[in-house]
């Protein structure tokens, strides 16, 4: 197609700007290849700028009441609002979501730029008593300084905005490197910050490679936090280097999140589930139900009733709101998971689909059927993160094995149980080793106020979202103010000479 691509330069200081003998690169809808926007290849020297100017900026930010820099996201979450239905065809058309996730990846936004908006009247420290009279002792939080957010294609609005919106509330200036394939939905992101008033510097945008930019955001001494949301070796590779800089990283990572499916489950509720958990967006969420974990009391009846309604599973157009399931985001993502594919072919039986989607407009976009393999435990489709529309069904005999081979993989993110039994589930809460528990709900849809993160190698201990989102932009100082006009000593006898 021979349409001009929009342009977009990278957003230092206030300013959209090319630097001279820039590269560009170019995002296209991964169901149709239609350009979506062309972009520049920002190189170390621009990451350089832009963390000097979000170096520049900080003092005055930092300085800025937290109520009022909350006013600003108020502002950008109602600007997202009023532009939420072009925003999520954006989506849609960068990243291939269907059209119903697009919106809500841009209510995600707004979601949690209000819920952040908020905590710019709160930002609680503590109050605790002293040992000593006349004494008060108390916690405040100050903010890191200049912080990288480096974020995935796959929720291309929300998960910038988690970490953009709790690094700026808690007054840190911010340098964000988006996924490459979704460079057009991270600069109109921060179009709706420059537009609701953010001072320059504040903000600061850096398209191109990560080996390049991320680099060099990592790199720099003046960068006191990083931020990265994407797969575990890349992941990886970011806490080494962060280390060398003594920084705090934060880890958001991968997952092979199991469903549990018990013998007295409600199972048309779970149908619903599973077919939205493994193959929403694709199955490209980390929270994407990767396995169902299946009692053999029900194993037989709940395949056929999946493998039945996928027969009725539309997959097309994602701008079209009848489709179910959109193209996966690009063409390397459909070459690793049709390798995958191939994996699962050897060693274990494929139940649906398998196939790339071929005839007519398939063959412009990356579509692929859904599929469900049946397998047994530690086979690598069983254990390994696809990131894509392919579920490993397992089948086993009690809830002790359920549990058994949900836990035994690296990752720990999101799970779930459907059953009817209410001791079941809360003890399922206790036993599932995962960061998120769901109960007759599948494993997608976290809600913004609450903590989402997950353990093992599915990150580094921290938690996104909720009220603990401040934790990772924020240093807390402790205070202790001595108002008894005489020197007190802590631990020190009273007895002891002085
Ligand atoms: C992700 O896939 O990285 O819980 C985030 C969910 C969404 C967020 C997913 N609210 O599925």
């Amino acid at each position: 197609m021979a349409t001009q691509a929009e342009e977009f330069g990278l957003y230092i200081g206030g300013k959209w700007v090319v630097p001279t003998g820039a590269k560009r690169f170019e995002t296209t809808n991964p169901a149709n290849g239609e350009t979506v926007g062309s972009f520049v290849s920002g190189t170390a020297k621009d990451a350089t700028d832009a963390i000097a100017a979000a170096h520049v900026a900080f003092r005055p930010w930092k300085e800025t009441p937290a109520p009022k820099r909350g006013e600003i996201l108020l502002e950008v979450a109602h600007r997202m609002r009023h532009a939420k239905s072009a925003l999520g065809r954006i989506v849609t058309r960068e990243m291939g979501k269907v059209i119903g996730e697009g919106l809500g990846d841009v209510q995600e936004s707004i979601d949690f730029v209000e819920y952040m908006a908020g905590e710019g009247r709160r930002l609680f420290g503590e109050t605790v008593p002293s040992e000593l009279r006349s004494k008060f002792c108390l916690t405040v939080r100050q903010p890191k300084g200049v912080v990288a957010c480096i974020t995935p294609w796959n929720f291309p609005t929300a998960i910038p905005n988690w970490k953009i919106a709790a690094a700026l509330i808690t007054g840190n200036t911010v340098v964000f490197k988006p996924a490459s394939g979704t460079a057009r939905c991270a600069a109109e992101v921060v179009k709706v910050y420059e537009e609701a008033g953010l001072p320059d510097g504040v903000l600061n945008l850096v398209t191109g490679p990560g080996g390049v930019v991320g680099n060099a955001l990592i790199d720099d001494p003046r960068v006191r936090s990083v931020s990265f949301t994407g797969g575990v070796s890349t992941g990886r590779e970011v806490y080494v280097r962060g280390a060398q800089g003594l920084k705090m990283v934060h880890l958001e990572l991968g997952g092979k999140n199991p469903v549990i499916l018990m013998e007295d489950a409600d199972l048309p509720l779970a149908l619903d589930g599973v077919l939205f958990g493994a193959f929403g967006t694709s199955g490209q969420r980390c929270t994407a139900t990767s396995r169902l974990i299946i009692h053999e009391r029900v194993y037989d009846e709940f395949l056929a009733l999946l493998t039945d309604r996928l027969d009725r599973f539309p997959v097309g157009d994602p701008l079209d709101p009848k489709t179910a399931m959109g193209p996966v985001a690009s063409l390397d993502q459909e070459k690793k998971i049709l390798d995958y594919i191939e994996v699962g072919q050897k060693e274990a039986t494929l139940r649906y689909g398998g196939h790339k989607l071929t005839g007519g407009a398939y063959d412009r976009g990356h579509f692929l059927e859904p599929t469900i393999f049946e397998t047994t435990h530690g086979t690598r489709i069983s254990k390994e993160e696809i990131f894509g529309p392919v579920l490993s069904v397992l089948r086993v005999a009690s809830y002790e094995e359920a549990v058994r081979v949900a836990n035994d993989v690296d990752y720990g993110l999101s799970s779930a149980i459907y059953t009817r039994d209410v001791n079941r589930a809360f003890r399922a809460i206790e036993d599932l080793e995962a960061g998120i528990t769901y109960v007759n709900a599948p494993t997608i849809g976290a809600e913004v106020q609450l903590p989402f993160g997950g353990i093992k190698s599915t990150g580094n201990g921290g938690r996104e979202a909720g009220s603990v989102a401040v934790d990772e932009f924020t240093e807390i100082k402790t205070v202790f103010v001595d108002f008894s006009s005489k020197l007190q000593k802590a631990q020190i006898d009273s007895e002891t000479v002085e």
